[in-house]
């Protein structure tokens, strides 16, 4: 979708640093993070929530999502992360193309809850 941020930064129109890439997934440093190290991941096709995205493609982004949250936190040297979904916007999604947050998480950050985290 042209008017779309994560589409524009997988067709490399809009900077990013991607941490990792496939055909179908790829993941890149959050420009606001919560946290050294938050790592967005995201389907490289348009899709707005999880509610819309296919199965296949589900299970794409999840086997993304379990192969870099031990390597993000590894590389900040976080003993914990918070992954999570916003999903849809009165959930605090901003960005209408599916996105995961890995959220490095540190002994001495407050222990707060993924909602204060990242809506
Ligand atoms: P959410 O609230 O779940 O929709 O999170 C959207 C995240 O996307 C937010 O943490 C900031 C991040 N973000 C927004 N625009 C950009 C961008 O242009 N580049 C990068 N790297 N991240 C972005």
């Amino acid at each position: 979708m042209d008017d779309c941020i994560f589409c524009q930064i997988v067709a490399g129109d809009i900077p990013s640093r991607t941490v990792y890439e496939d055909d179908d997934v790829l993941a890149f440093l959050d420009a606001n993070p919560l946290a050294p190290g938050h790592t967005l991941v995201i389907p490289k096709d348009h899709h707005e929530t999880l509610n819309d995205l296919p199965e296949d493609l589900g299970s794409e982004v999840m086997a993304a999502l379990h192969r870099l949250t031990p390597a993000v936190e590894d590389a900040v040297d976080a003993p914990a992360s918070t992954v999570a979904f916003n999903n849809g916007e009165a959930a605090g999604q901003e960005v209408p193309h599916v996105h995961g947050h890995i959220v490095p998480r540190f002994e001495d950050d407050g222990g707060r809850t993924i909602h204060a985290l990242v809506s």
